[in-house]
């Protein structure tokens, strides 16, 4: 495929309520939507960077600046066999995976378009269909939150993940114990703590959580690994895994049992198939994690989440849990009660709808070969 041109649409979208983490609110998805055409065909991908440089480096507006002054670049009017030779093509750009992720994962599009194949069966999928977790924010109160809880498990999603940070925590995980008996249930730190915290830390091993996802800082792997010897809850790293190096020193540590992969975290579908060999080699649990994305990123989520390596339930809910209109003509929506069908069409597997997305747009950049 050569890249004939390509786009960089700035999208924002409200979503239906925030989402409130250890390191903020968000509401308000402004996000670009990267548009590479090639033959007349057209593949999409989606940059996730949050509004403010807290869940990783990035903002929506670096992330825009990145890829429209340094990777475009590298690929207009290039002809490319696959998308992994995207690789070498942005390995001397440092990081910002998520701006790169928004490049790979719609030139990984554009191929499965061109060639008529699914995102899934490009990846080697072997699932038709995932099982579904929910991601509950932070809640004004321990009534609204047992309401959410109570409102997700009827609906049939397939484990419980809420955030937690000092002074919300023990006491929201005793009260969903409490009602809710031994649902399948974890809980989210986004780095809300130290390991000064370990007694409290230590304290949430009598709730037979599944797992404790990212407690310490992004950058501290080595910690984790003392605290994994702390306490008896799985530690699951998000932030901390950007690669697949980072990866392999948290293997080497001993600093995490489960990883929460993000294709957008590690800068997209190359990376996050090195990832799933790694995990799928040392037996390794992996699930795949949400950045409250729109249906294109969505699809992406549920094609990699087909990977024999993904055994437990990701944060890939159903677009009505996110936005009233979703940007794809159907939406992402169960199949059954906590699990969604693997798209099996071309690319990510459902038409983007133009006018929607059109009407979500507020500008648009084009480049030419
Ligand atoms: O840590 O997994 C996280 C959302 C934004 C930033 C970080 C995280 C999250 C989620 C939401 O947990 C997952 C989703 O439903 O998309
Ligand atoms: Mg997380």
């Amino acid at each position: 495929m050569r890249i004939d041109a390509v786009e960089v649409l700035d999208v924002a979208m409200r979503m239906i309520e925030p989402f409130e983490t250890s390191f903020g609110v968000e509401q308000d998805r402004h996000f670009s939507v990267v548009k590479v055409i090639s033959d007349g065909v057209s593949g999409y991908g989606e940059c996730v960077a949050m509004e403010g440089p807290f869940y990783n480096e990035e903002t929506v507006v670096s992330a825009k600046d990145v890829i429209v002054r340094f990777l475009v670049p590298r690929i207009i009017g290039k002809e490319f066999a696959h998308p992994s030779e995207l690789e070498p093509v942005f390995r001397s750009v440092r990081r910002n995976f998520m701006a790169k992720s928004a490049v790979e994962t719609a030139l990984w599009d554009l191929h499965g378009r061109l060639t008529e194949q699914s995102l899934a069966e490009l990846l080697g999928g072997v699932k038709t269909r995932v099982d579904v977790g929910i991601s509950i924010g932070l809640q004004p109160s321990i009534d609204q939150l047992m309401v959410k809880v109570d409102g997700y498990i009827t609906q049939g999603f397939k484990r419980i993940k809420i955030k937690i940070k000092p002074g919300s925590d023990i006491e929201l995980v005793q009260a969903i114990r409490d009602e809710f008996g031994d649902v399948p249930l974890m809980v989210d730190a986004n780095s809300a703590y130290g390991l000064s915290d370990v007694e409290l830390l230590r304290s949430l091993d009598d709730f037979g959580l599944m797992m404790i996802e990212q407690p310490l800082a992004h950058d501290d792997i080595y910690h984790h690994a003392q605290l994994a010897r702390e306490i008896s809850t799985p530690i699951c790293l998000d932030e901390s895994i950007t690669s697949l190096d980072d990866l392999d020193l948290a293997l080497a540590l001993g600093a995490c049992s489960i990883v929460n992969l993000k294709v957008p975290r590690v800068g997209g579908l190359s990376a996050s198939l090195a990832i799933e060999q790694r995990c799928r080699d040392e037996g390794i649990a992996l699930w795949c994690g949400g950045s409250l994305e729109s249906g294109i990123g969505r699809l992406v989520n549920l094609a990699v989440t087909s990977l024999p390596g993904f055994t437990l339930p990701g944060d890939t809910a159903p677009s009505a849990r996110y936005f009233h209109r979703d940007v794809l003509v159907d939406p992402v929506e169960f199949a059954a009660p906590g699990e969604i069908a693997v798209p099996s069409r071309p690319g990510i597997g459902v038409e983007v709808d133009h006018d929607v997305l059109a009407g979500y747009t507020l500008g648009r950049l084009r480049f030419e070969a």
